[in-house]
């Protein structure tokens, strides 16, 4: 049984086994949470994600894939690299979900991960409305048993926190 829930807080600060960074497809920082992670995790992870394959000039992790790194100074033992689409994007609710299944697939894969903490991906710099982000994932983290044993919403104001809540609270 996986246990799923969402907070207000810092990601940053999750002592979890996995945290989730919004990134983007070149995986060396940014602002927002990928920015907050970098200057927490300390500069071993820049070189963690630089050693990272490029899978075409510029592109390490494409949007709605993931990538594993340790987390350093983090709290956090793993840091999962994702890439969520910016609103505007063709397909961006399908790439979304992507997002959000290849973290989980991700962390389910390693069985040292059983907690997972994940951030409103896309609904940042990137655009996405929040309330429909979160119907997004939290159907995704639904979608089938994945074994672990929590998949945690940490988000940073009230109304994403909220939204989340919303979305946890319906079956729909
Ligand atoms: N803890 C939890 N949530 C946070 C934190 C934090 N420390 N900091 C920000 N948020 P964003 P995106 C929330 O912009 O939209 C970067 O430059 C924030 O309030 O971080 O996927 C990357 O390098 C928002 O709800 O990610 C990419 O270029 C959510 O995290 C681009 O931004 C996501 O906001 C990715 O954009």
């Amino acid at each position: 049984m996986t246990t799923l829930t969402a907070v207000r807080g810092d990601l940053t600060e999750q002592a979890v086994d996995a945290i989730v960074n919004a990134a983007n497809e070149w995986m060396l920082g940014g602002g927002g949470v990928d920015g907050a992670i970098h200057r927490a995790a300390g500069p071993e992870l820049v070189e963690a994600c630089r050693a990272v394959p490029e899978v075409r000039p510029g592109v390490r992790c494409p949007t709605g894939e993931a990538r594993l790194t340790e987390g350093f100074a983090l709290p956090a033992r793993f840091v999962i690299h994702t890439v969520g689409p910016r609103y505007v994007m063709k397909e961006h609710a399908a790439l979304l979900a992507s997002a959000f299944r290849a973290s989980l697939t991700l962390a389910a894969d390693h069985p040292e991960i059983r907690v997972v903490a994940f951030p409103a991906i896309s609904c940042g710099v990137f655009g996405y409305p929040v309330a429909e982000a979160a119907r997004i994932a939290v159907r995704v983290a639904r979608e089938r048993a994945w074994d672990l044993d929590e998949i945690r919403f940490v988000l940073f104001g009230a109304a994403e926190l909220a939204a989340f809540e919303a979305a946890l609270g319906s079956r729909r």
